[in-house]
């Protein structure tokens, strides 16, 4: 045994940064982020992965449902008997109402092409991920633009002369390159401004901080480019080369003035034209992030369409400090990996949920979850009657979990396979328990950008109880379910190799760095001739957008004020915090030691007319749901939105930690899950309104009654 030391990527968030691990015999001794890449820098849920691998809590072999759903009587079952009832009542599903009544959800990321070929494979096209409560808005509205989704470029940071920040809190909500991009920008003497309704990590970092009233981003947005045509602030070249119906912009802007948008925002005029003069000068090394979760207001799809409008006036595509082109193998003058969703047909059934047909406009890859539940309680176009959850708790993803449960009622077979028992997996029939990932092998994905890469994650330790990772659990099933073919390798080796062959690299060659690059510099494409490179309708960047034309929804919306939460009552916004990752780390015994619980952030002239002081108990009340967490009384958020770290509010007995510990945001949110944006496809959940009272209850009653 003896010590090791192994290249391999942190499986904490979803971001999935490179990490080396050292192990000690059966001891992961430390964990730090990849040299090569991240300089060593790990945040404080990477680091806590060790105590993931101690984390008594978990389910550690396949459970399968004794009583009714969410009773929580579980009967430890082999490998062998879980699997084989999972594919005998897959099989049952499938025989009566076709494969296509399996949905297929996983996490999404770099990884996810196995359990594609493993829906399509079973003959479904169901596969779809969470992020209709995420990224999907932004996704969106960068395809109506560009033609490219929103992995199709990334965001020079380090080089930028001025990042702009509309509640994208880049230093909590984190991803490790991408914070360490933004503090040598600051070091370089960059500027940032940032927009939230509250204060922020990163808003302290801020040059400006404009903090608005809840909802209003969009107006923001539209005085700024108001301004920057006033100012002639934008770079006329590019945009007469590439950008189709500017005129239409210019017309469409005249209302919305800087004063206007100051009004409306509740900020100075005069910060939003100095702002502008700043930018000017700047361009285009100024860069406007366009959001990334942004499944928030009923306007957020066109608030981002309007960030990369900003973008393209700035002129910053293709230029050092803006926005590149993600590239891949391709652009390198190489060979890309094999995958293993390219060696399955694709199936011939429609979405159940409506994407791709019945939406044009959406972008078909993993389609929008929360749809699936209309399909089930209608049965339209038909029923769904098996989900299989991977990587993916919708209890905790999706809005109002008592309607999901009303609906998943419907269905014959609900799986989980997860590390942990998600709220999901605690009301599913089995429970197939992955192992963590410090313990498994992952297929080599591509990770685009200007200097592509191929990455790999290897276990650091063999499983240290009866798990077993991702492909070994989709290929036994696959067997069983006579379709093996898709995934015919018996060890990760021979899977690996297989990936690679068209390459001409080997295994070994990711033995230095723990992954290879494509190339030794970024690739820029000739800005003077990026023909080609949109792949809109029109092949230009498309202010009025042929793919929103053509279902029906305008492109440049006329703003709409959001309503005034009426008297008692305020805007839920929610958002992370720098030491969780959603709900699957607050029982993580280090992480729920550093942050156990969330608070109600609330204005501290709402509290004082509240009665609600620092630290009182306060109930969270909203269209019959509830919850009793501690206030925390502040000047740094608006009046008009309370604030809540999101997560917490666990049901899960056997997570003794985290069990009631704080308030689920989401099962504020009744009736949320047909709140969706019909042009970007996001739930618009900070349209959730909640009262706040001081709480008369008993502070240490942890069950609901
Ligand atoms: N109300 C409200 N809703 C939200 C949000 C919010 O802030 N407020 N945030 C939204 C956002 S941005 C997102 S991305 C989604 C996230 O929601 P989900 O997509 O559901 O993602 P996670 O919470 O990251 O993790 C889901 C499950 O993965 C499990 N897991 C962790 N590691 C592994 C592993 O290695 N293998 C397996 N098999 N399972 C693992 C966890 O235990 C957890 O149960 O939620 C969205 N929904
Ligand atoms: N530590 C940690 N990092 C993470 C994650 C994690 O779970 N933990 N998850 C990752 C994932 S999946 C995602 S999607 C990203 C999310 O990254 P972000 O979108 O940056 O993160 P959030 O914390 O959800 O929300 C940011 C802010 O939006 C603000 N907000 C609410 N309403 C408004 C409004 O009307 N206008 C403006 N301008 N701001 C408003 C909230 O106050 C909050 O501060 O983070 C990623 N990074
Ligand atoms: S941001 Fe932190 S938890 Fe997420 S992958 Fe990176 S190191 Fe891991
Ligand atoms: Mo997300």
């Amino acid at each position: 045994m003896g010590k090791k030391s192994v290249w391999s990527i942190c499986g904490m968030c979803s971001v999935r940064c490179p990490i080396r691990v050292e192990t000690d015999g059966d001891e992961v001794t430390w964990i730090e982020g990849n040299p090569h890449l991240l300089q060593g820098a790990l945040c404080a849920k990477g680091s806590a992965g060790m105590a993931l691998l101690k984390d008594e809590e978990r389910p550690f072999q396949p459970l399968i449902r004794k009583g009714g759903r969410g009773a929580g009587r579980w009967e430890k079952a082999s490998w062998e008997t879980a699997l084989d009832y999972v594919a005998g009542r897959l099989d049952a599903v499938i025989k009566k109402n076709g494969p296509e009544s399996v949905i297929v959800s996983c996490r999404g990321g770099p990884f996810a092409d196995l359990v594609k070929a493993f829906c399509h494979g079973l003959g479904s096209p169901n596969f779809t991920n969470h992020d209709s409560t995420c990224g999907r808005n932004v996704h969106h509205a960068s395809r109506s633009v560009y033609g490219l989704g929103r992995k199709g470029f990334v965001y020079d940071i380090a080089k930028c002369r001025h990042l702009i920040l509309f509640g994208r809190n880049i230093l909590a909500s984190l991803r490790i390159a991408e914070a360490n991009q933004v503090l040598d920008m600051l070091d370089a003497g960059g500027k940032l401004t940032y927009v939230d309704v509250r204060q922020t990590l990163t808003g302290i970092k801020a040059d400006r901080f404009f903090q608005v009233r809840p909802g209003t981003d969009y107006a923001l947005a539209l005085g700024m480019i108001n301004e920057v045509l006033r100012q002639g602030a934008y770079d006329r070249e590019f945009v007469a080369r590439y950008v189709k119906d500017f005129t239409a912009l210019e017309e469409f802007v005249v209302p919305y003035t800087a004063d206007w948008a100051a009004a409306e925002c509740g900020v100075k005029p005069a910060q939003i034209k100095a702002f502008v003069k700043d930018i000017a000068s700047e361009r285009p090394r100024v860069i406007f992030h366009p959001g990334w979760m942004l499944s928030r207001y009923k306007d957020s799809f066109y608030a981002s369409r309007a960030l990369h409008i900003l973008n393209v006036l700035m002129g910053n595509i293709e230029v050092e400090g803006g926005q590149i082109f993600a590239k891949g193998p391709g652009d390198c003058g190489r060979k890309g990996i094999r995958t293993l969703s390219g060696q399955v047909p694709k199936p011939a059934a429609r979405r159940a949920d409506g994407v791709g047909w019945k939406y044009t406009h959406f972008d078909p890859g993993p389609g929008l979850f929360h749809l699936f539940y209309d399909a089930m309680l209608t049965g339209e176009p038909y029923p769904p009657k098996a989900l299989v959850c991977i990587r993916h708790d919708p209890f905790t993803c999706f809005p109002d979990p008592q309607a999901q449960k009303e609906a998943l009622d419907t269905l014959d077979l609900l799986v989980s396979v997860d590390t942990h028992y998600s709220e999901f997996g605690w009301y599913s029939d089995v429970i197939l328990p992955e192992a963590t990932y410090l313990e498994r092998d992952s297929i080599i994905a591509v990770q685009k950008g200007p200097k592509p890469r191929f990455i790999m994650r290897r276990r650091a330790l063999e499983p240290q109880h009866d798990t077993k990772g991702l492909y070994e659990i989709l290929r036994q099933l696959g067997e069983r379910l006579g379709i093996g073919r898709y995934l015919p390798f018996s060890s990760m080796e021979d899977l690996w190799a297989w990936q690679l062959e068209p390459t001409g690299l080997s295994l070994q060659d990711f033995d230095e760095k723990g992954f290879v690059s494509l190339c030794d510099r970024p690739i820029m494409f000739d800005r003077a001739n990026l023909d080609g490179k949109f792949k809109t309708p029109s092949g230009k960047i498309e202010i009025v957008s042929g793919i929103l034309t053509e279902g029906g929804l305008p492109s440049l919306k006329p703003y709409e004020s959001p309503e005034k939460p009426s008297k008692g009552r305020f805007r839920l916004a929610f958002g992370r915090s720098p030491v969780h990752a959603h709900g699957h780390t607050v029982n993580n015994p280090l992480l729920h030691e550093l942050m156990p619980e969330n608070t109600l952030w609330i204005n501290r002239r709402k509290a004082a007319r509240l009665g609600v002081a620092e630290g009182d108990w306060v109930d969270v009340l909203a269209d019959g749901a509830g919850g009793t967490i501690k206030a925390h009384v502040t000047d740094f958020i608006h009046p008009e939105a309370v604030y809540m770290v999101h997560g917490f509010g666990r049901q899960v007995p056997f997570q003794t930690r985290a069990y009631h510990a704080g308030v689920a945001d989401q099962k504020l949110m009744k009736g949320f899950l047909r709140r969706m944006d019909p042009a970007g496809g996001g739930l618009c959940l900070c349209e959730c309104e909640v009262t706040v009272r001081r709480s008369p209850k008993n502070p240490k009653r942890r069950v609901e009654l």
